[in-house]
């Protein structure tokens, strides 16, 4: 047997899959699993038949160490390969170690660290660029080398692992080289460095690709969940320290420089700010330990540092806590004060958060933002109206805008987003009405009332559903989380939508079962003028149908930050040729697409109504929708008007980008259609499109449209304002 695979397992049920399966798909094969269930149970592996796993576990939670240590007694492999249940390999990475085997050594490839899922990581050209430019390089038989990388490569001191290595058994066997398992954070440093000063040799590869997975749920993972400054931990790195010094001779210089670097680097980042934190007693107590820690501190290490950390090592070695929590307050202040001279972002999130929401609350200022200011609007828009209508001058208003002024028909003020009047206002304003999240360090003050109206029925996952979040920042649902515990209301517009926000926003605030506000305008009764009307100023024929296609954005497809690509696949000259002299159609791309289409060869056919503001206007133009996995179906239903579903890139969405809420094929109130020639086909007989639907379109307004009456935004605001009966 060449090498023995030691998974530690902890229940990670939502991950296994990928880890088993990609040592399942290896290109090498003479290998054992030992997997070591640690205090759960062992997880269903029937699809992995083929691979020899063997099942071991630890007498109750014992942790990672206990764990492996129970995994090295089962090892029978001349090499140990160590793995976390929720990462995986790439299929050739045990090849690529082994054929760089070193034998009474290591051979140690690479990491890389991402959060998507094994598909997503492998589909997704951008994580395969990088990886096939990287150059295969072997660094051969160093010692340094290794003693550098290995702790050089960690982010932290508690980043320094053991995963991704190839260690000769031998190596452990005759030194009984085991985990510490009283150390819970720490357990790989010790061991790495023991295993570093047996090893006759190492040798790195950077083929051997190790893909570690990280987690952005830290709010439903604990592990995650720890404290900043965390007590054990910042004991445990000082324990962990000392250990590992141990292990390497104390007159080699370069090899004690790159730990004890690593180490100061924890001092300066994470030791130092306990201490300020720290009541007096906890404070000396950490700065004993510390003095005496310091003490292996070799000289290599001084050329490397800068001022700061010299003066910390310095107030560290002589005892003086009082000095070292100075010297880092100082150094912080010092810090923020460059910040904020050095970059006009970060004096005004100063301004907000130390002067501007320290100021009296304006108890009638109302601020209103619809898709980040780029539109007026969607539910906050009627809002508006609605007060401004029924309590003429009871409140002052402002919008946020994108840079671009909004056209509002009553007098209120506006600000663009992130401008210095935006902070302030932002800071003192009592009521805020937003259809999207607020900024991630908005501070909730006493008084505020927040209302979020959101922007329509989910079908794709949201938030804490999803399991991976494909592009979004891998801090997106810890941002989600801090963010909802901010709004006191949250509209539903059905109780399907209800019960998904409650568990995928984890929202716990009042829910206001009212339908959306921006759908009203859908039930009113002077519809047909109002129709005439928007058709005659936007320029549309009265005597012609309108087709709205009204398609979502794709996760994947983007140029950078909310900047997302849009490529027509409805062929407009077709439709123009076979449906022109009955219809005319709209198209309208989400506002997070950055391309702007140019129809003006289909000029009096085809229209780009992708900047008009408030799409609810043009559904009520339009006799047809098509759409993909938009949310505007739900609330175009409230018209009973035929939709079709343009779902060209079904198997992609469905299952690498977001996965749905529901079956789509079994509930849509539509066909689903993958051509244009089906999308024209169905428009030509789409009276027996309509008959074919009716059940089932039924069937959807009941699930979602049913709270919807044409009163929403008078029962948001009479909830929202306390204002009851007393309307003008
Ligand atoms: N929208 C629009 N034009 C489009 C697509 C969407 O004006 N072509 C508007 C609609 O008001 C729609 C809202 O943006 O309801 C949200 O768009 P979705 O396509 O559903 O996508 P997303 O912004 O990801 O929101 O719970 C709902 C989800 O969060 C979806």
């Amino acid at each position: 047997m060449k090498i023995s695979v030691i998974v530690a397992y902890h229940d990670e049920k939502n991950y296994i899959r990928d880890c088993l399966g990609s040592l399942a798909e290896q290109s090498f094969h003479d290998f054992e699993v030992i997997m070591v269930c640690d205090g759960c149970d062992k997880p269903d592996v029937s699809d992995w038949n083929g691979l020899p796993i063997h099942f071991a576990r630890t007498g109750g939670a014992g942790g990672v160490a206990a764990a492996r240590n129970v995994g090295l007694d089962t090892a029978a492999g001349e090499y140990i390969f160590f793995m976390d249940a929720d990462d995986y390999l790439a299929p050739d990475t045990l090849e690529r170690l082994v054929e760089r085997e070193v034998p009474g050594g290591v051979a140690y490839g690479r990491l890389q660290s991402t959060w998507y899922s094994r598909k997503v990581y492998f589909d997704n050209g951008e994580e395969l660029d990088r990886q096939n430019g990287v150059e295969h390089k072997v660094y051969d038989g160093d010692m340094d080398n290794a003693y550098e990388y290995l702790p050089m490569r960690a982010k932290s001191l508690q980043g320094i692992t053991i995963l991704g290595m190839l260690i000769s058994r031998k190596v452990v066997q005759e030194h009984s080289i085991r985990f510490s398992e009283d150390l819970h954070y720490f357990s790989d440093l010790p061991f790495l460095m023991q295993v570093l000063s047996y090893a006759e040799k190492t040798l790195s590869c950077e083929d051997g690709l190790y893909i570690k997975r990280k987690h952005n749920d830290p709010v439903n993972l604990p592990s995650l969940l720890q404290a900043k400054d965390d007590e054990k931990k910042v004991f445990e790195g000082m324990e962990a320290y000392r250990r590992a010094k141990k292990f390497i001779p104390a007159q080699d210089e370069n090899k004690n420089q790159y730990l004890d670097y690593k180490f100061v680097k924890w001092l300066v980042t994470r030791i130092a700010s306990f201490v300020v934190e720290a009541k007096p007693a906890k404070q000396k107590e950490t700065v004993i330990v510390l003095q005496d820690t310091l003490k292996l501190l070799g000289n290599g290490v001084y050329p490397m540092l800068r001022h700061h950390p010299k003066k910390l090592i310095r107030y560290g070695m002589a005892g003086d806590a009082a000095g070292l929590a100075k010297k880092t307050r100082n150094h912080a202040r010092k810090q923020t004060l460059f910040r904020i001279c050095t970059s006009r972002a970060k004096m005004k999130r100063y301004l907000y958060e130390k002067v501007f929401s320290k100021m009296k609350m304006m108890e009638d200022t109302v601020i209103f933002e619809s898709f980040f200011g780029k539109s007026y609007s969607d539910s906050p828009k009627y809002i508006f109206e609605y007060l401004n209508e029924k309590y003429p001058g009871k409140y002052n208003y402002m919008w946020v805008n994108a840079g671009k002024k909004l056209r509002l028909p009553y007098s209120s003020g506006q600000m663009k987003r992130f401008s210095f009047k935006y902070f302030y206002y932002m800071a003192r304003a009592k009521y805020i009405v937003f259809n999207g999240r607020q900024p991630q360090y908005f501070i909730k003050r006493k008084g505020n009332v927040f209302l979020e109206t959101w922007h329509g029925t989910p079908l794709k996952k949201l938030v804490f559903d999803m399991e991976d979040v494909t592009t979004a920042s891998p801090l997106y649902k810890e941002q989600f989380y801090v963010q909802t515990r901010s709004w006191d209301y949250l509209v539903a517009p059905n109780q399907f939508s209800e019960d998904i926000f409650r568990r995928a926003f984890m929202y716990d605030g009042k829910m206001l079962e009212t339908g959306y506000p921006r759908n009203d305008i859908l039930y009113r009764e002077d519809k047909k003028q109002l129709m005439r009307q928007i058709k005659s100023e936007l320029g549309i024929p009265e005597d012609k149908k309108v087709i709205l296609y009204a398609p979502t954005w794709r996760d994947d497809e983007f140029y950078g930050h909310a900047q997302y690509k849009f490529t027509l696949k409805l062929d407009l000259e077709q439709m123009k040729r076979e449906l022109g002299k009955e219809y005319v159609v709209i198209l309208r791309t989400h506002y997070f697409i950055a391309d702007f289409l140019d129809l003006s060869q289909y000029e009096g056919f085809a229209w780009n109504l992708s900047k008009y503001d408030d799409i609810a206007r043009l559904y009520l133009i339009s006799d047809i929708l098509i759409t993909d996995y938009s949310s505007v179906f739900f609330d175009y239903a409230n018209l009973r008007r035929p939709m079709l579903f343009f779902t060209y890139d079904l198997e992609k969405y469905r299952s690498v980008l977001r996965g749905f809420y529901m079956d789509v094929e079994e509930e849509l109130p539509g066909p689903m259609l993958f051509e244009t020639e089906e999308i024209i086909e169905s428009i030509r007989r789409i009276d027996e499109v309509k008959e074919e639907y009716q059940e089932k379109y039924d069937r959807f307004c009941k699930k979602y449209c049913s709270w919807e009456d044409g009163h929403a935004t008078e029962k948001v605001v009479h909830a929202v304002f306390g204002l009851t009966g007393q309307e003008k």
